[in-house]
């Protein structure tokens, strides 16, 4: 009956950043990586295609990590690789930030537009990344503004959890934070870690595929909904499928019980 026609308000909208917000992976941190190892000596160039695979551990340090483990010329000792890797991460950091403000990374179509569209109609926002804070705090001036962060009631990044997506740690703190259930907020994401994140924490997702997550590359039934490039970016749309997964999920039915 009437009830039944109760549409869940939206309230919420959770950005990722890598890859949602700019397609920082391959122009940005790849890059500095490499610069990074160039700069200790290292012969350890990452190419685009081969940052494909990488991307698939999560966090720069974590992901060095990773890589000594196929490298011979990596140290040998857990705690120097461990150390090596820390010096590597920040001066990979200090390259991003350099080339961020060279202007290197644009925003993705929409995005911008899409944020003060949403902050404008009074809805809250949230950066949740597993990127380091220097890179958001890098990146966000150049895409939105030295006022950024008035756009974001939280900015929840790397240092942040104990563990990275796919873990859903940080979607959980944010709604946490932001005093929100799950269903109230809609998650963008364009990987498969980040998906599977938002997922475990219960969230709608908008998935928006990047460079490196076409979106054949991520897993059926994480993806919410499918943003494809024939698809508004703008505020309706979001409502309209965050409504869609209201509906599906039954959740008009949930709130009719309270
Ligand atoms: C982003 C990441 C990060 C970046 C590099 O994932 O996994 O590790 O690749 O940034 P998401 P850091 O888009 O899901 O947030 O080197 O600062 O980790
Ligand atoms: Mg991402």
């Amino acid at each position: 009956g009437q009830a039944l026609r109760l549409t869940l308000m939206l309230k919420a909208l959770l950005w990722d950043v890598d890859g949602t917000l700019a397609e920082t992976e391959r122009d940005g941190h790849r890059v500095a990586f490499n610069l990074a190892f160039a700069e200790a000596g290292l012969n350890w160039g990452w190419t685009e295609q081969h940052y494909a695979e990488l991307l698939h551990v999560t966090g720069g340090r974590e992901r060095i990590l990773a890589y000594m483990v196929t490298r011979p010329d990596a140290p040998a000792s857990q705690q120097h690789k461990h150390a090596l890797a820390r010096q590597l991460h920040l001066r990979k950091n200090q390259h991003y930030a350099a080339l961020v403000a060279e202007g290197r990374i644009l925003a993705r179509p929409g995005v911008v537009a899409l944020i003060r569209e949403a902050a404008a109609a009074g809805l809250v926002q949230a950066i949740v990344t597993t990127t380091s804070r220097s890179n958001v705090q890098a990146l966000l001036p150049t895409l939105l503004g030295p006022h950024w962060a008035a756009c974001f009631s939280a900015v929840l990044c790397g240092e942040d959890t104990e563990r990275k997506k796919p873990d859903p740690e940080v979607y959980t703190l944010a709604l946490q934070r932001l005093g929100l259930a799950p269903h109230e907020a809609l998650a963008i994401e364009d990987s498969t870690p980040g998906a599977k994140a938002a997922h475990a924490a219960g969230l709608p997702l908008v998935l928006r595929p990047s460079v490196y997550f076409p979106a054949q590359a991520v897993p059926a039934g994480l993806a919410a909904v499918l943003c494809t490039a024939e698809d508004h970016f703008d505020l309706a749309q979001l409502r309209e499928w965050h409504g869609r997964r209201a509906h599906a999920a039954g959740w008009a039915g949930v709130q009719r019980g309270v």
